[in-house]
């Protein structure tokens, strides 16, 4: 077959929501953008990780601290369904640690924010995963058939994760003064960086219109943005906190809420490495990458020894 011929093959499947796997034949842009996106979503999910990670000693009850390893435990998880899935696209995963680790490849800009208080544990289960989840269901029929379904798994757990973070922020808006200060000081100091979660806006998103025609992305970032502020509002109301944004207004014509401005500026200094814990997320990744070193040593040999061992018992009874 001519390449022409597997365009059009590959433009039908596109076309007729057929999902393209990994021995198809796709355009190489194609394939570069989803490297891209996949070995990025699976960072996140491995350096997300940290900031929760920061207050598993510290949980104010045994119930809570095992649903917070529980959660961050499911974030590895997805990780390595993620780099698995980003594996049949031809990249190894020691290529996707080495771009980790050299700074090369981007993760998601919120887990370069610290985490002060136990109310940022609910505030990143509600807003962070009710991010995640509003932008990941879509994924669920993105055209790459091993990223589909990986994401149907992840977006299973993540919902439990959203579930369990308004929880923790239903018991404090609902507990003491002071209780109730701390989550709306988190809710403060995660709303924008939540909405900042869903890219640029759509007429600096580089991305959108390729990922869109290829049926990668099917919503855009404004679109998915703009889904969770009506959502997330509505969420806020019923806790009783206040949106942290003094412009939020229904718009009757529009059918939406209006909300401010994002500080672009920041989200871009974030995601070039000037965000406030970038250095301290990527030294750690490293640290943990070295220190595991006698740990894959250890497992190669012990492969070695059974490749040896089975090799010697095919070789006797032969
Ligand atoms: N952070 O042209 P676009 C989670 C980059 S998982 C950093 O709009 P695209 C679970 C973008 O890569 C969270 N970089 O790009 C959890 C591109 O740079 P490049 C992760 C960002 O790909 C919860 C440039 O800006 N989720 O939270 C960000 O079409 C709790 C131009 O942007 C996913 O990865 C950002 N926020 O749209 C874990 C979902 N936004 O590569 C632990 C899958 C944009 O050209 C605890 N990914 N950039 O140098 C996507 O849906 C898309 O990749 C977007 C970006 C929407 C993130």
């Amino acid at each position: 077959m001519s390449t022409i011929d597997f365009q059009e093959q590959f433009d039908h499947k596109i076309d007729n929501d057929i999902s393209i796997e990994p021995r198809d034949w796709m355009p190489d842009d194609y394939r570069k953008t989803l490297i891209r996106q996949i070995s990025q979503h699976a960072h996140s999910e491995i350096v997300g990780m940290l900031p929760e990670g920061n207050w598993i000693t510290r949980a104010p009850s045994l119930r809570r601290k095992a649903v917070l390893l529980a959660k961050v435990q499911d974030e590895a998880g997805h990780g390595l369904y993620l780099y698995s899935a980003a594996e049949t696209l031809g990249i190894t995963r020691d290529q996707m640690y080495e771009q980790l680790h050299t700074g090369k490849a981007k993760y998601s800009s919120i887990f370069n924010y610290p985490t002060l208080t136990w109310a940022d544990m609910g505030a990143i289960g509600w807003l962070v995963d009710g991010a995640a989840i509003m932008n990941q269901v879509p994924l669920c029929r993105t055209s790459y058939g091993p990223y589909a379904r990986a994401m149907v798994r992840v977006c299973k757990e993540e919902s439990f994760h959203q579930r369990q973070g308004f929880e923790v922020m239903m018991q404090l808006a609902k507990g003491t003064p002071v209780q109730k200060k701390m989550a709306q000081d988190a809710l403060n100091r995660w709303w924008w960086p939540a909405l900042m979660m869903f890219g640029p806006t759509d007429d600096n998103s580089p991305n959108t219109a390729k990922s869109m025609r290829w049926r990668i992305k099917r919503f855009t970032n404004d679109e998915l943005r703009q889904k969770m502020v009506d959502v997330t509002v509505e969420q806020i109301r019923l806790l009783g906190l206040t949106v942290p944004d003094k412009d939020i207004k229904w718009n009757e014509a529009r059918g939406h809420y209006d909300f401010g401005v994002i500080n672009w500026d920041e989200f871009y200094a974030v995601i070039s490495g000037n965000g406030p814990c970038n250095k301290e997320r990527l030294e750690t990744r490293r640290k943990a990458w070295e220190e595991g070193q006698w740990v894959r040593d250890a497992a190669m040999a012990h492969a070695k020894k059974r490749a040896a061992r089975k090799a010697d018992e095919q070789s006797k009874a032969a």
